[in-house]
């Protein structure tokens, strides 16, 4: 009687835990790898709608059949944050429910290919917050911090770059000494324009004459104040500070190729965004020109945007937003192809993403070899009252916690009183988060 047979009468007699060894083996490694635990399922998708610093970030919870097992993770687009939410809620919450929480690529690829159209960024960060979360739930479950399941740390702490700004450059001289007082060797320097809507600094002074109303923005005057701000810059903070700059996509590629060779006698640490996703080609004709160091990614959604400018070593800073490729588990493989290429990382860290998705960029700044520098923006008391864990900053080094999983609590009580809309004025407000124009003098729309 062949063994199938035998297994078959046993069954039937009730009896049926006869197992050969290798199936015996094969059964204890399961319980082993789960510490005895079956495979967590997903039981429930929700998205935590909180905006304590005034900014909206969806972040995503997801909630196992295991009690107490459950996973945070970071979601936030928070320029159409109220798109991501049903699409997390409507489409990838139906689709995940019953599925085990343990096999997280596997999962990113299904919900990846479950649109059939994909690589946006409302879906790539529903599918981020999901993934995030995953990877805390492995954590939590396997008891570590998620950079010890990717392989821990390579360095103790990421070093960072804080925002200098000011609407003349005395203001902006003093906030940087502000943060090299405090540690860092690493300052980002934004100057206003008088008159003009600037990026990542006030304006002074009275509106400039225009054929509108409304915000205006030269690249020209914006160029020649930046250069005049280096120059300050250098003078009065001396040669060893690490000076960085986001020209923001808003000047012209012909412009973009002089201003890069104009910045190189500054020694910038990087020039960021100096030309917009569409126009990456030019990266070709700057790099012939100059050896300004490039960085760029936070508006990447796509393969197509990051591959091209990593494999050439067109860019040396690869500067994605974690939600915005679609989570942890993409941009672990981004850095490590960027790895090949000896371009190094630098995550997208202002004030629109989570601490959870800070958590993740403090991860993978702390186990990725190739790392460059981390952008940091501070968590006020609001954030700290919601989000428990958030990263360390100490003498400009960024500390993901040692606690399971991505290592943070929310307090979805105290999320609540902050909720989308929370501190938002003016267009921002009427615009649901959404941004409103900025034009040049005579009524063409600029980039932002
Ligand atoms: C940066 C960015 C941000 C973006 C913002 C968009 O380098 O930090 O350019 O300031 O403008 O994240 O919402
Ligand atoms: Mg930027």
């Amino acid at each position: 009687m062949n063994r199938r047979k035998l297994f078959q009468v046993f069954s039937a007699l009730g009896g049926a835990t006869l197992m050969t060894k290798r199936e015996g083996a094969a059964q204890s490694q399961v319980t082993r790898a789960t510490r005895g635990m079956p495979s967590p399922k997903i039981k429930d998708v929700q998205v935590i709608q909180t905006a304590p610093a005034g900014l909206r970030l969806p972040v995503v919870k997801i909630v196992t059949d295991q009690d107490g097992l459950y996973g945070y993770g970071c979601a936030c687009f928070t320029q159409r944050a109220d798109l991501v939410v049903p699409a997390v809620e409507r489409y990838l919450r139906p689709f995940l429910i019953g599925k085990p929480a343990d096999r997280i690529d596997d999962t990113w690829q299904a919900m990846y290919n479950s649109s059939y159209w994909r690589n946006g960024p409302v879906l790539n960060n529903a599918i981020s917050g999901v993934d995030q979360a995953l990877w805390d739930i492995k954590g939590r479950q396997a008891g570590m911090p998620v950079y010890q399941l990717v392989g821990g740390k390579v360095r103790e702490g990421a070093d960072c770059y804080g925002h200098a700004s000011g609407e003349d450059f005395p203001q902006v001289v003093e906030s940087a000494k502000e943060y090299m007082s405090r540690g860092f060797r690493h300052v980002r320097v934004q100057v206003g324009i008088p008159g003009m809507a600037g990026y990542g600094s006030r304006a002074g002074g009275s509106q400039v004459k225009a054929l509108h109303s409304g915000p205006v923005f030269e690249p020209a005057v914006y160029i020649r104040r930046a250069l005049k701000l280096f120059e300050v810059c250098r003078k009065e903070l001396g040669d060893e500070v690490e000076l960085l700059h986001d020209v923001h996509e808003r000047i012209h590629p012909t412009q973009a190729v002089q201003f890069a060779k104009d910045v190189e006698k500054f020694h910038l640490f990087f020039l960021e965004d100096v030309l917009s996703p569409e126009d990456i080609a030019w990266f070709r004709l700057i790099r012939q020109q100059c050896a300004t160091a490039l960085s760029m990614g936070e508006l990447f959604n796509s393969p197509h945007e990051w591959t091209p400018l990593i494999a050439e070593r067109l860019i040396d800073y690869i500067r994605i937003h974690v939600s915005q490729a679609g989570g942890f588990t993409p941009c672990r493989k981004i850095a490590a192809m960027a790895e090949q290429f000896n371009v190094r990382t630098a995550w997208h860290g202002p004030g629109d993403v989570s601490p959870v998705g800070h958590c993740a960029n403090a991860t993978l700044d702390v186990v990725a070899y190739n790392f460059g520098v981390q952008e940091y923006s501070p968590f006020n008391e609001r954030l700290q009252e919601v989000f428990h864990g958030c990263p360390v900053m100490k003498d400009g080094y960024l500390y993901p916690n040692d606690a399971p999983g991505w290592g943070i609590e929310i307090d979805e009580k105290a999320a609540a009183k902050y909720p989308f809309g929370y501190g938002e004025r003016g267009s921002h407000k009427d615009l649901n988060g959404g941004w409103g124009e900025v034009r040049k003098r005579d009524g063409q729309i600029i980039k932002q």
